[in-house]
């Protein structure tokens, strides 16, 4: 016997006592059942005996395949530590009275597409069946979330159980495309803290880490044929620190990390303003007679590359030439925003120039929303930021990723009295970030134009990763959840509860994060 919850509210907030709370007296309310961040598309609530992970528990890798097995690492590299169990990957089971954990590749789930998948919790058996390893691997998230908080503690923890109750869940995503973007440019971030950043983008599902690797105040990307890019270009950063870059083997080492968790790395050359810091080190694709100096502001949209000089893209050719050879990923994103220094035509002809350097090197061309003023084609696609200028693409059969400022800029200020962010779109509180329908927030623009939504962290004020955590943890949840979730699922009020339970694990994991007063943390 199984119990249906499609995730209504009135159904998962099942018992909503109060609890006195140690810092307000406002009722606490308090969710049963599981805790999924984002939401499941559907869930079934077992009525049988719980899930028992101990000592005797077998990882048990169907058909031995190496893929899976390494997921089933993964897996096991998070819960060993707080455990102490050795949880065996093994390609039979072990001990058939334990509760055991099962990963499948199944090839006639085609319905799950490319990252949905089936998880069964029995007392006997947790069964994750996905179509394509991806699936897997977001499935695996869900069994990690199922799992008490201590299992996020890289610290042996004493707990008696580690029970998940019995359920089921049959899960895929809602758009394909799912991202957050850091812009490494204005504050350069380590090698280590962007592995960081994409750890948090893995356990929320997230599937593209958008880098942006140049602007005025610095270039963050080693060119072997353009040296002076990095060795001068990447010297500050916004208020004079002193920047950095990466070698292609650190962002190659990046990529892998990414790759790891299925999600895909876009890198971000921005032109055909943003470009100071490219201005300086090769004066030749500039237009004025006067050096170019490093910047260590943040005004925006002054700076461009000549775009009537051959040299200019004799430049980018080089870049997206070796930048293409270490980026696996489809996509090479050129910017193209905020442009004060060109004329109308002047742009247009410089983005109809550059995108056939991109699909010369095999990939696709993304730029943010003015990129619509160029013809374009269904390759393309145009990123949404302030208005409602990507419909007029929509003819060319160009896509849409959705970053509207005033809901998934990650570098608002949450309201005008919290520490960091600007404030030009909007104050941003956790539930204007979650509160929000991609389909129906632009006229013109409907769900079959859209590919997905993806949160942008700006980096003017955020100078490192505890910085960045601040302001993107809650609010990078609650985005995971519109991208993922379907509509008709998703709920505010039962989003907020369930949310201030992941509260335990980012202090297991180290995570900073925002005390939304919206959250009854
Ligand atoms: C606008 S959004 C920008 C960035 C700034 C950001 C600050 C967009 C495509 N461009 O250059 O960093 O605002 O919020």
């Amino acid at each position: 016997m199984s119990r249906s919850v499609l995730l209504v509210p009135a159904l998962l907030v099942a018992a909503c006592t109060t609890v006195p709370s140690p810092t307000t007296t406002a009722p606490r309310p308090v969710v049963s059942g599981p805790q999924i961040i984002p939401a499941p598309s559907s869930l079934t609530m077992g009525s049988g005996a719980p899930f028992d992970l101990s000592r005797r528990t077998t990882i048990v890798v169907d058909g031995n395949n190496a893929e899976v097995t390494a997921i089933a690492q993964a897996f096991a590299a998070i819960v060993r530590p707080s455990t102490g169990f050795a949880l065996a990957i093994l390609p039979a089971v072990a001990d058939t009275t334990a509760s055991n954990i099962y990963l499948r590749l199944a090839a006639d789930r085609a319905a799950l597409g490319e990252e949905g998948y089936d998880l069964a919790i029995t007392r006997g058996a947790a069964t994750l069946v996905a179509n394509r390893p991806a699936g897997l691997f977001r499935g695996v998230q869900t069994l990690r979330q199922l799992l008490p908080s201590e299992v996020e503690s890289d610290m042996g923890v004493a707990r008696a159980v580690w029970e998940i109750p019995a359920l089921s869940i049959t899960d895929q995503p809602r758009y394909a495309w799912r991202g957050a973007m850091l812009d490494v440019s204005r504050h350069f971030f380590t090698v280590d803290e962007v592995k960081q950043f994409i750890d948090l983008l893995a356990l929320y599902k997230l599937n593209v880490l958008h880098l942006g690797l140049t602007n005025d105040q610095g270039w963050r990307i080693e060119i072997k044929s353009r040296p002076k890019l990095t060795s001068v270009g990447s010297t500050t950063q916004v208020g004079g620190g002193p920047g950095g870059f990466y070698t292609q083997l650190d962002y190659q080492a990046l990529v892998r990390y990414a790759q790891e968790r299925y999600i895909t790395v876009v890198p971000e050359i921005d032109m055909p303003s943003h470009s100071n810091a490219a201005l300086t080190a090769y004066p030749e694709v500039s237009c004025s007679i006067r050096p170019t100096q490093p910047y260590t502001g943040t005004d925006v949209g002054w700076s461009a590359f000549c775009v009537d000089k051959n040299e200019t893209y004799a430049l980018i050719d080089d870049v997206f030439r070796e930048l293409s050879a270490i980026t696996p990923g489809p996509y090479i994103h050129i910017g193209g925003d905020e442009v004060q220094a060109l004329t109308n035509d002047q742009y247009i002809r410089f983005v109809e120039r550059v995108k056939p350097i991109v699909n010369k090197y095999g990939k696709k061309m993304i730029g943010w929303e003015e990129i619509t003023k160029a013809r374009l084609d269904a390759s393309t696609l145009a990123q949404q930021w302030k208005s409602d200028s990507v419909a007029t693409a929509l003819q060319y059969g160009t896509k849409v990723i959705m970053s509207p400022a005033k809901r998934v800029y990650l570098d608002m200020k949450y309201t005008p009295s919290t520490e960091l962010g600007l404030k030009w779109a909007a104050y941003i509180e956790v539930r204007d970030a979650y509160d929000w329908d991609p389909a129906t927030y632009m006229a013109g623009v409907n769900e079959s134009n859209i590919v997905g939504v993806e949160g942008a962290l700006w980096s003017e004020t955020v100078r490192n990763i505890t910085a960045a955590e601040y302001l993107v943890m809650p609010r990078l949840p609650a985005i995971a959840e519109v991208a993922w979730t379907p509509q008709r699922v998703r709920d505010w009020e039962n989003f907020r509860v369930r949310l201030s339970t992941h509260a335990p694990r980012w202090n297991y994991l180290g995570v900073n994060y925002y005390r939304s007063p919206q959250i009854p943390w």
